[in-house]
């Protein structure tokens, strides 16, 4: 059982700032930016992807398994939800919502969506000061035909789904002009096949031509923010995903739009803390969805690990923190969804700090020198530097459970709010 006490976190945060400090490295300096770096919490571990319109019996593109009770029914439950593993987790907050969260006060065609069908998420965001992200959801809907949505030889199918492309970025310029806080809006869509295609040409120039013309508009940099998300393949488009990473990402530098870079969508190999670099330069904007895929694509939980570590250092070493965008990206109905929420904020925050405590200075200066030796040393060593020190204090400034306190409090939630949803 976990006790509660605070002088030993003080005086076990005195300690570790001592050992910081030998190194460099200011430890509330680190708190402070911390506080600043926003992760985008995706909205949709809540429901498993569902959504909450009326779309009847249609094939879902998001593989989504476990039965765990207690998933949101409709909005309300689901911000109250967010609100719950909010209030456990000590980074700073935005929310990625999916067209299919819309609250249209009648129903209406998914591509005929406006930001008024949204007005209850933005106030709320804006009452608690959360930034918004959204998506257009290519998926789970009667006209994907045959799993295509932007690329599909249909023109009808094509032109229906520009359309929503179009009404997504529309909505997310006003989310982005009510918050203060640009918006970014993602395009995924599933369009692929499970064998392989007698004219890939042909779906990717559907494809291009389905961009061309959502991107029309022009939107200021300050309201919102377009990026693509590119993948290798998924269950049942194994042999072609139209949207490939090379697509998008040549896409990208042409129009100069942005990259998502989802970890969960590469060989399991290739690291998107190497890739980082590479593309962040070069392209607009970019987004991380933060994902552990288990063999494949999973979309498990985010936990910490050495990806998330790669990744997060990265972000410190590269200096992308503030300038690439994090959400993240998992779900899993098997257990409790709000904890699976904490689960992953915790994970990514406590990556997040370890890394910015870092005393990356003192790498690049053996790399400097060409002491490849003092540089690999003292990469090992620092990865046992006392940031779990740290990050109690960070709970307790920010007034966030510590330690395990968080899962007591999430598991008399599921008893007194998410138990009782039938
Ligand atoms: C799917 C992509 C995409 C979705 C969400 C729901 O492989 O990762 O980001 O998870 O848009
Ligand atoms: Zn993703």
């Amino acid at each position: 059982m976990y006790l509660r006490d605070e002088n030993r976190i003080l005086a076990a945060y005195e300690i570790a700032k001592k050992t910081y400090s030998a190194f460099g490295v200011d430890t509330d300096a680190v708190m402070e930016a911390f506080s600043e770096i926003p992760i985008s919490l995706h909205c949709w571990q809540g429901d498993d992807v569902k959504g909450f319109e009326e779309v009847g019996d249609v094939a879902s593109q998001n593989l989504v398994t476990g039965n765990y009770l207690g998933a949101a029914r409709n909005a309300e439950e689901l911000r109250a939800d967010i609100e719950m593993a909010f209030s456990l987790s000590p980074c700073k907050h935005r929310v990625n919502l999916h067209s299919i969260y819309a609250e249209p006060t009648q129903v209406k065609p998914r591509n005929e969506l406006t930001a008024e069908d949204f007005s209850r998420w933005i106030s709320w965001a804006k009452e608690r000061q959360y930034g918004l992200d959204f998506n257009a959801s290519f998926f789970t809907h009667p006209m994907m035909k045959d799993g295509f949505s932007l690329a599909s030889r249909d023109k009808a199918v094509r032109d229906y789904w520009i359309k929503a492309g179009k009404g997504a970025r529309a909505i997310s310029a006003v989310m982005g002009s009510e918050l203060g806080t640009p918006c970014v809006n993602n395009i995924w869509i599933p369009d692929g096949m499970k064998d392989l295609p007698a004219n890939r040409r042909l779906y990717r120039e559907y494809l291009m031509d389905s961009l061309d013309q959502i991107f029309e508009e022009k939107y200021d940099r300050t309201v919102m923010r377009d990026v693509l998300e590119g993948k290798l393949f998924g269950i049942g488009t194994e042999c072609f995903t139209v949207g490939s990473h090379e697509f998008y990402l040549a896409y990208a530098v042409k129009n100069h739009v942005g990259i998502c870079m989802d970890t969960g969508h590469y060989h399991p190999t290739e690291s998107v803390a190497d890739k980082l670099s590479s593309v962040a330069m070069l392209v607009e904007d970019v987004l991380l969805h933060i994902s552990r895929g288990v063999r494949w694509d999973s979309d498990h939980v985010l936990i910490q690990g050495d990806e998330l570590s790669s990744l997060m250092l990265e972000m410190k070493r590269g200096g992308f923190f503030g300038k690439v965008g994090m959400g993240l990206d998992y779900f899993d109905a098997s257990i409790n969804r709000v904890a699976a929420w904490v689960i992953g904020l915790r994970a990514a925050g406590k990556a997040m700090l370890t890394a910015l405590l870092e005393p990356t200075a003192l790498l690049e200066e053996a790399e400097a020198r060409g002491d490849y030796t003092s540089r690999l040393a003292l990469m090992e060593e620092f990865k046992n530097l006392p940031s779990g020190a740290v990050w109690e204090m960070l709970l307790l400034k920010t007034g966030r459970p510590l330690n395990t306190e968080w899962l007591e409090m999430v598991k008399k939630y599921e008893a007194d709010v998410q138990s009782k949803r039938h």
